[in-house]
């Protein structure tokens, strides 16, 4: 029970600041101590809160309507290193973020290393309100946590290596080996996207017409057995009744024990190697910011196989 955890104090792929002070937050809640006391994990961790502060250019203008494309890039490589070097090792990744646009190191890290280790492609369960699958062409914010699954799949492609060009030809993500849940707040151009390249998505009308214990068998189904799951829970997936404190927080979201129950599924099945758990910005909704953060610890520990029986 080896897990490697990465905590990403980064805040840079959207305009709130913040966001870098949930890894902190997180732990200071008890977070990694209930991980190996508790659940009996053998934690591999710097204890540090990566800020890549020698990371950041000097100057950053933005680039093809990005904002930050040159901090996000430098910090998401960083970070792709971090995260394959846990895994190679076969340990679960667990990260802490920081904004979503860390999803590009994350899932690039483990998609690498699972490619390498087991010659497998793996999934991507993403839990959220929106689908962060914006090209830099269809964002309407300019905001790079809208895009990383665009840049993931190759549907967003660059060649300037400092701009994600060092992501390479082979993508770290197939379009088929990914399953949303959760949407509910979908711009124009990524409805479109969605649509035309059939990508599967349990939306919040899906939740309400069939229930999560359907809706987690139908996802599962599509990713099938056995293959091996990185999950990358945005925590504005559930309602801000629960999780107040998140930077676009979209009503009519999953309950609590939603949440946790779509981890405890993923954990189910064994085959989950990597998890993030972004957008917590506890300086956001001062008085619900300890409500977020416990939402956020309940999330992980589920997924890492905390049990109610
Ligand atoms: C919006 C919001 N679709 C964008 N995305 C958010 O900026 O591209 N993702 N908040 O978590
Ligand atoms: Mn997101
Ligand atoms: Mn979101
Ligand atoms: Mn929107």
């Amino acid at each position: 029970n080896e897990l490697g955890v990465v905590a990403v104090g980064f805040s840079g792929g959207q305009c709130k600041p913040g966001v870098d002070a949930a890894p902190t937050a997180l732990i200071s809640a008890g977070l990694l101590t209930q991980l190996s006391e508790d659940l009996g994990y053998t934690l591999h961790h710097d204890d540090t809160v990566h800020n890549y502060s020698s990371l950041m250019p000097s100057s950053d203008p933005d680039y093809r309507n990005m904002k930050n494309p040159l901090a996000v890039s430098a910090v998401t490589k960083q970070l792709s290193g971090q995260v394959y070097d846990h895994a190679k090792h076969g340990r679960l990744v667990l990260t802490l973020g920081g904004d979503h646009s860390i999803a590009i190191g994350t899932i690039a890290g483990t998609s690498r290393a699972i490619k390498e280790r087991l010659g497998r492609e793996m999934a991507v369960i993403w839990v959220d309100a929106h689908a962060d699958i914006n090209t830099p062409e269809t964002s309407e914010s300019g905001n790079i946590h809208g895009m990383p699954v665009a840049f993931l799949t190759g549907l967003a492609k660059e060649e300037k290596a400092d701009v994600f060009g060092w992501l390479g030809e082979e993508k770290a993500l197939s379009l088929k080996k990914l399953v949303y849940i959760g949407l509910r707040d979908i711009d124009k151009g990524e409805k479109k996207i969605l649509r035309d390249h059939g990508i599967k998505a349990f939306s919040m009308h899906d939740i309400d017409k069939h229930g999560i214990g359907r809706v987690m068998e139908m996802a599962l189904g599509h990713i099938g057995h056995d293959t091996p799951i990185h999950l990358s829970f945005d925590v504005d997936a559930l309602d801000p009744q629960w999780a107040p404190s998140t930077g676009t927080p979209v009503r009519g979201g999953l309950t609590l024990r939603e949440g946790d129950y779509i981890a405890e599924c993923v954990h189910e099945t064994g085959s989950l190697v990597a998890m993030d758990l972004v957008e917590v910005n506890p300086s956001l909704e001062a008085v619900g910011a300890a409500d977020t953060i416990r939402a956020g610890c309940s999330l992980v520990r589920c997924a890492l196989g905390d049990t109610l029986l």
